[in-house]
């Protein structure tokens, strides 16, 4: 019966992983996969998470399940990590999930479930895995205007005009901080303006949270997030820990749906559980115990908000580098966005060829729209890389 399977596409991002590892050319630069990588090349496990690891394998006494919705201590740590104290915790249910994909997955589903023809509105462009995913299930995707091709900026005007037509119903997701793949992002007042459209259309928000840490700060990068949760009825928001505590592999990330009373709140917590259950009952929770550890232990804490901040600014570092090189070897200001834009990302807004280019002739390598991840230069390859962008006439 499985031949009547069709071949599905690979992810583009994790296909070129693939070939930069198959690139025998010595002194080739990966900047495709959105994976933390220091000077040298390498994704460190953190000071604090190796150091709760440690503690774990010390104190931990059963591997038994923990809960459908995961360990309700993991839930609390997050939901105060991420939304402060913009609502009562009271009226957020939540569930972990493996990763942010897997809240991404769930959020989803409970939106099926509560509106099969929800339409989604989703940004131009956003995180491939995002439409990957809706297409998969079936849902409806509505794309709305994003990146401004000429500023490199936020289409603000489109964006507003385009999400005026979702309607009650119907779901508009957008990225809490550091979007991906552009690195443009709206600022204060201009979320305002999306929370009185919301409010005007009725439309629920999802938020897809992948970067907190990683922009402008701990709370800078949750403040729009928060400001949507405390000002809209409903809220449904997908936050991964895979970035921010570099725990890629184990799976990290939690669901949660923000109402404005504490009556929605057992109707949502019970549908969430039923969606853990049905797709794998119990998340994964060694990663889940780590970020545990680490919010609640004073010590461990500081020294991960430190090393957090060390690898935001040096990422902040390479972007001003980066611009600067760019105009020495441009001679003009055409690449200034890159030192505004934030998080890991940028997106050049250069055609494929130039970027299959820079793969072809100077073993750099970004994904094919132009999208390149920042943590994977150092002071030795930002040169390198403007001189080769001037070169292929980007
Ligand atoms: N959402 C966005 C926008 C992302 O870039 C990512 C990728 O890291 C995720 C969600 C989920 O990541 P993970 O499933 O590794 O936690
Ligand atoms: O956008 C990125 O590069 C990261 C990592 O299916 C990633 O978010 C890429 C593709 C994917 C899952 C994670």
């Amino acid at each position: 019966m499985f031949e009547t399977l069709k071949e599905q596409p690979a992810d583009k991002i994790l296909a070129l992983m693939q070939t930069f590892r198959e690139d025998p050319r010595e002194g080739k630069i990966d900047l495709g996969v959105g994976v933390y990588k220091d000077a040298s090349g390498n994704t460190p496990i953190m000071r604090a998470v190796k150091a709760a690891e440690k503690q774990l394998w010390e104190t931990e006494t059963t591997k038994a399940y923990t809960g459908l919705a995961g360990d309700p201590a993991f839930a609390d740590a997050m939901i105060a990590l991420v939304l402060g104290d913009a609502v009562p915790r009271a009226n957020v249910a939540a569930v972990a999930t493996p990763g942010g994909t897997g809240a991404v997955r769930q959020g989803f589903d409970m939106v099926r479930m509560a509106n099969p023809s929800a339409k989604i509105f989703v940004s131009n462009p956003t995180w491939p895995n995002h439409l990957s995913i809706l297409k998969h299930m079936g849902m409806t995707m509505v794309p709305y205007r994003y990146f401004d091709e000429d500023s490199r900026g936020v289409d603000f005007d489109g964006m507003m005009a385009d999400l005026a037509q979702a309607g009650p119903g119907d779901i508009v997701l957008v990225h809490g901080c550091c979007h991906n793949p552009t690195g443009a992002n709206l600022n204060m007042t201009e979320w305002q303006a999306v929370v009185d459209l919301l409010n005007k259309t009725g439309a629920t928000p999802m938020v897809d949270i992948a970067y907190q840490g990683f922009g402008d700060g701990l709370d800078e990068d949750a403040a729009a997030t928060r400001l949507i949760a405390s000002s809209v009825p409903e809220t449904i928001i997908a936050a991964s820990c895979s970035k921010n505590f570099g725990i890629y592999r184990e799976r990290t990330g939690l669901l949660m749906a923000v109402s404005q009373n504490s009556a929605a709140h057992k109707l949502n917590q019970g549908t969430l559980a039923y969606l853990n259950r049905q797709n794998y009952s119990f998340p994964p929770d060694h990663g889940a115990r780590l970020v545990t550890m680490v919010l609640t232990d004073d010590a461990l804490r500081m020294d991960w908000m430190a090393e957090l901040e060390e690898v935001r600014n040096s990422m902040l570092g390479l972007r001003d580098l980066l611009a600067s090189e760019l105009q020495r070897a441009s001679g003009s200001d055409r690449f200034g966005f890159i030192a505004q834009h934030r998080g890991m990302f940028s997106r050049l807004g250069a055609s494929t060829d130039k970027v299959d280019k820079l793969r072809e002739d100077h073993a750099i390598y970004l994904v094919g729209d132009s999208r390149l991840n920042i943590a994977g230069l150092n002071k030795e390859t930002v040169p390198i890389l403007a001189k080769a962008i001037v070169e292929v006439g980007i």
